[in-house]
């Protein structure tokens, strides 16, 4: 039987599937070849298809009709070595044919269709194979069970309520959950973990007498290819199980666990695994018994192994009651000082999950060394796709460009391979809600669809990407568009950076929410995410020869290029060293000028972006404009609010004044 397409209840945007963009599927004789749970989610989206735009879906092979446009197929044998989720394309004699050798496969390759609109049935084409490159696509929910009294539905969340939390209880209607299930698998995404990582009282019980509710949201994903996780606190034993310990070498401990996981896999056959926040903020973790990150992490990977699943345990440790007196800590340095020693030490089903940078999601960081430090241990790269950092959807700030870079980096140099290539996993921190555009600002959904996309392919050019997703969403749309919409995301994080913390340096946020400009908002705190500027410069030295030492905890050639201000690229400059104002940067300004220079530029460019958007209002469904009009405004006082405060703190600090004398308080 075909699964029916979710509906979206009313006033939900459709996002990047809306029901024109399979007009040219829909509107062709298609045959659907195969048996199995998804291939009935093909079956049902192509007969959705059909029935609206007036073609022919037809499910093996129709009595006495042969002639298909389209034909979708799954064969038992595999000689592209397609596994379950690779596909074939391919366009001979005017027919259009995906194979797979697995329901998913199937699902991504009509997706592929999709997204090649009119030309996937136009053009010759010889046969094309196509493979995820890591097997672990995933997006993790900060979702709260119950309401945080700080930290409120969704931690981090700039989307409105949870997709699958409400009133302190899974929502009885997931409808709009197997909708982005479906919205996830049109990029690529394979896996959700459906509560936050920081687990309070109530979340913690979901691993235990609350696992049907997990088990109903994971029945709503599976039909999409996506198993479910769940994010576990590592003092379960203790909090749930009444254990007087959590320690992972106790016996008692360790059959707790085993027995847990064996009700959740009666729950959820298919269950993914478990992400872990350990030691991290708060979280408990193995150092109170005396034990590493690896005894925990294997402790439960012990536990997952029988079953098929995989622990996903985060790299984010570090010191968060940190004396800012304290020179000789360096909050980028504990990631590296943690894990780095354990390489080899974790079981084959635990994954390492590391924050693409060495702090925490800023604008600008250099790529953390762990992720080329650690050769024998499965790693995940996580990003974050909601924009704790970055303007928190109320800002544009399009991450490709940013996620590429930090994934084509080459740890070892040019000849070495990239992080998209060392990595098993990619995890972004989801941006989405129950807000009716999913992510409240409405272009922040090319965030997510760019990660998905680049979680398939993480070489891919994340230009074609916002290409793609501007394609979809906005249909066959007049060029004048499409070039609108690409000049208002596709430079976006640039011009972010331009207005915000300068070179590298990072944070100077208002502390707590993270949102709008306080330059020591976190210079005295205990957080550990200092800028240090003074009345003669600026910047955290981490040289190994004068400063924290974490430039060396980069392989050749980075240590070396990073160790000295002469060689570290500019937008780095601040990360890895203290300068004078006067530094001249490679650009041939000085870092004042160039802060002044950016923060004048940002603001600009978000007015000019600002006037691009509202020259679309009549190309863009009203809503979705409305919105976006809206966000702008607050964009464009917010980046004033930026430029004004940074401007004139380094005005008042430096007593230098901007060589083109514009207005500074
Ligand atoms: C879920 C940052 C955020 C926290 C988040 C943490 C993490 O510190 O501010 O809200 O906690 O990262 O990644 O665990």
């Amino acid at each position: 039987m075909p699964l029916p397409v979710p509906v979206l209840p009313e006033g939900v945007d459709p996002a990047w599937l809306p029901p024109e963009a399979f007009r040219p599927l829909g509107s062709r004789r298609v045959l659907v070849r195969g048996s199995g749970p998804l291939v009935e989610t093909v079956h049902g989206e192509v007969a959705e298809a059909c029935a609206r735009f007036g073609g022919r879906a037809v499910r093996e092979d129709g009595p006495g009709d042969t002639e298909y446009d389209v034909v979708l197929e799954l064969t038992d044998d595999d000689p592209d070595r397609l596994e379950e989720e690779g596909y074939t394309y391919l366009r001979e004699d005017g027919r259009t044919t995906v194979t797979a050798a697995g329901g998913a496969g199937l699902l991504y390759g009509l997706f592929h269709l999709v997204r090649l609109d009119e030309t996937a049935f136009r053009r010759e084409r010889r046969k094309e194979a196509h493979r995820p490159t890591p097997a672990l696509r995933m997006v993790d929910h900060w979702d709260n069970v119950a309401v945080h009294p700080v930290m409120g539905q969704v931690e981090r969340g700039y989307a409105g309520g949870s997709l699958f939390w409400e009133d302190g209880r899974a929502r009885g209607d997931l409808e709009r959950v197997r909708a982005y299930g479906r919205l996830l698998a049109a990029c690529g995404i394979n896996a959700v973990a459906v509560n936050n990582v920081n687990v309070h009282e109530t979340e913690a019980h979901l691993l235990t007498d609350r696992i049907g509710e997990v088990a109903a949201i994971a029945d709503a994903l599976r039909p999409y290819g996506i198993r479910t996780h769940l994010s576990v606190t590592f003092a379960a034993p203790v909090v749930l199980g009444g254990l007087p310990t959590a320690d992972p070498l106790d016996e008692a401990v360790r059959e707790w666990w085993a027995g847990a996981v064996r009700d959740v896999y009666g729950a959820i056959g298919d269950f993914g695994g478990f992400v872990v926040k350990a030691d991290s903020e708060g979280q408990p973790g193995p150092f109170s018994y005396g034990r590493s990150h690896a005894d925990g992490a294997n402790m439960l990977a012990a536990a997952l192994a029988p079953h098929g699943g995989t622990v996903h345990w985060r790299a984010f440790v570090y010191n968060h009651t940190q004396d800012w007196r304290d020179r000789s800590t360096d909050r980028a340095r504990a990631a590296y000082e943690h894990f780095a020693p354990l390489d080899g030490e974790f079981a084959a089903n635990a994954v390492l999950q590391v924050k693409h940078g060495p702090m925490d999601f800023q604008v600008r960081e250099p790529v953390s060394p762990v992720l080329g430090a650690m050769p024998h241990t499965r790693l995940a790269v996580e990003v974050q796709a909601t924009q704790e950092y970055t303007g928190q959807q109320r800002h544009v700030c399009w991450l490709g460009p940013m996620w590429s870079e930090a994934l084509r980096f080459r740890p070892e140099g040019e000849r070495g391979p990239q992080v998209g290539e060392l990595a098993d996993g990619l995890v972004a921190v989801s941006n989405v809600g129950d807000d009716p555009f999913w992510t409240g600002h409405p272009l922040a959904q090319a965030n997510l669809y760019t990660f998905g996309r680049l979680a398939w392919q993480p070489d891919a050019d994340p230009h074609r990407l916002l290409d793609e997703w501007i394609g979809l969403t906005f249909g066959p749309a007049p060029e004048h568009l499409a070039a609108g919409l690409r000049a208002a995301l596709s430079g976006s994080w640039r011009t972010y950076e331009k207005y915000t913390a300068p070179l590298g340096v990072g944070f100077m946020v208002q502390p707590g929410h993270h949102y709008g400009p306080s330059v020591d908002g976190y210079e005295y705190s205990p957080w550990g995410t200092y800028h240090f500027a003074d009345r003669d410069g600026i910047g955290v030295d981490r040289s190994a020869a004068t400063g924290t030492g974490y430039a060396a905890q980069y392989g050749k050639p980075w240590a070396e290029v990073y160790e000295s201000p002469d060689t570290c690229p500019d937008e780095l400059l601040l990360f890895f060293h203290h300068v004078p104002y006067e530094h001249v940067l490679h650009s041939g300004k000085t870092v004042i000028q160039h802060i002044y220079d950016t923060h004048f530029e940002g603001v600009a460019e978000v007015e000019e972006a600002r006037r691009v958007w509202a020259g679309l209002a009549d190309l863009v469904d009203p809503a979705r404009h409305a919105r976006g009009a809206e966000r702008y405004e607050e964009q464009l006082r917010g980046a004033r609010e930026w430029r004004d405060q940074i401007n004139s703190y380094f005005l008042r600090k430096s007593g230098i004044p901007d060589r083109q004398g514009r207005r500074i308080y």
